[in-house]
């Protein structure tokens, strides 16, 4: 950056309804992803980084520096002062209709949380989401799948083990899913700026909506089955694929493609290679789970489904993403529900979201924030148009 002259995107007609791709609108200060190395925080190779406190990836995103011991007690010793979720929330949240998804329990969370507890100070609220937010995504799968009230928080456990005691899984090793959470909350902090809930989540900010509403509207763009719900739906497409048999994984790849049906857990807007993202998962699950069916299938469909989308001349990434075999390990250590996945993924990527929220609305353009999103449009097909073209 520097030269403000510089062209980075020259826009054609073609580059119109493509959901922006490829156009840089903004710059970002926590994380990049490159279209072969994947995702970097800060500078750094997220699977360099997979074995962090979950605490310490948080501070990295909102400080842009790896903490020192005595920073990253201070931060734990902070969090913690902030987790107290107000009772009224959650009083409000187990009201709620079990028709409803999960991932609409959480929006609803974060409007009530934002009606009854927001400061209006983006770093404030901010913080305070995240250190919360394990206590709300607890008291919505209690409260949601029946399992009786919510369990006690015990802050100073750390925030994935707190969540992971709260959430009570019943049947769960608690040992293997805390390895598996901490993990996965890492991975799945930030992307860049241009992932759907981000951009969204940014844009609705733009507007000065305070940190609850515009995370709230993050959450309903990544409850969409393309972005964050893909991996609830990719345990279900390896549940009805029902095999690990690799010829007959192939042909249900296939038969899904022929029928126009997404090949969940692959592919991707801007990656051009496996999701390392992806690769730590498939690691973590030979620790956690090797003899797991559900996890042998998803590397068998690692293979399978890549070959079959290699052959289809318009997808532009036939490899795995984040989401092709978190659900297997998920499973494989006892949350055996899908239908709670992307509230996991929710739960680690309101983090980057408010970090990412906290730089445009206080830091970007020397502390003037980021101006109000309103790119152009092309008026077509309107009959009644007065104007000269
Ligand atoms: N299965 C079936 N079709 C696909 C797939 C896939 N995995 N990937 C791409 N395509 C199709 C895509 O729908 C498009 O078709 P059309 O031209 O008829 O509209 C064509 O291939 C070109 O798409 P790309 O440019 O390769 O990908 P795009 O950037 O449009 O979409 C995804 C990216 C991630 C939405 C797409 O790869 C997909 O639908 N994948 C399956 C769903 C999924 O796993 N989503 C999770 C992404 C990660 N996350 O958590 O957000
Ligand atoms: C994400 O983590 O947000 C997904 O990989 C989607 C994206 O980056 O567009």
């Amino acid at each position: 950056m520097g030269d403000e002259n510089k062209v980075l995107f020259q826009i054609t007609e073609a580059n119109l309804d493509t959901g922006l791709r490829g156009m840089p609108v903004s710059t970002v200060f926590t994380s990049e992803v490159d279209p072969q190395d994947g995702l970097h925080y800060v500078g750094y190779p997220i699977a360099d980084l997979a074995d962090l406190d979950p605490e310490a990836a948080i501070f990295l995103l909102f400080h842009k520096h790896l903490p020192s011991e005595a920073e990253l007690a201070d931060f734990k010793a902070d969090l913690v002062r902030r987790s107290k979720v107000d009772p009224r929330v959650v009083a409000l949240i187990t009201a709620l209709p079990p028709e409803g998804h999960p991932m609409e329990w959480m929006i609803a969370a974060l409007n009530f949380a934002g009606m009854l507890c927001k400061t209006g100070d983006y770093r404030e609220d901010g913080l305070n989401v995240v250190a919360q937010m394990p206590e709300l995504v607890a008291a919505i799968y209690r409260g949601r799948s029946g399992w009786g009230a919510p369990i006690q928080s015990e802050p100073e456990r750390g925030l994935i083990e707190n969540f992971v005691h709260m959430m009570g899984v019943p049947g769960a090793d608690p040992a293997k899913l805390t390895r598996l959470m901490r993990v996965f909350y890492v991975l799945h902090m930030d992307h860049g700026g241009g992932n759907l809930s981000t951009f969204v989540g940014k844009a609705v900010a733009s507007g000065k909506s305070d940190m609850y509403a515009s995370l709230g509207a993050s959450m309903a763009g990544l409850y969409g089955p393309l972005h964050g719900r893909a991996n609830q739906e990719c345990l279900n497409f390896l549940d009805t694929c029902g095999t690990n048999d690799p010829d007959a994984v192939e042909a249900f790849v296939r038969s899904e493609m022929a029928a126009g049906r997404s090949i969940y857990g692959f592919g991707h807007a801007v990656l051009r290679a496996e999701d390392p993202r992806a690769g730590v998962q498939y690691n973590l699950g030979r620790e956690l789970c090797p003899d797991s069916e559900i996890f042998q299938r998803a590397l068998v469909m690692r293979e399978r489904a890549v070959k079959v989308l290699k052959e289809s001349p318009k997808v532009k990434n036939p490899y795995p993403n984040v989401d092709a075999v978190s659900g297997s390990l998920l499973q494989a250590c006892g949350l055996t529900d899908a239908e709670y996945y992307t509230v996991l993924f929710g739960l680690a990527r309101c983090s980057g979201i408010s970090a990412q929220i906290v730089d445009e609305r206080l830091v970007h353009r020397g502390g003037k924030g980021v101006a109000i999103y309103r790119p152009d449009d092309i008026p077509v097909n309107q009959p009644h148009r007065r104007l000269q073209a």
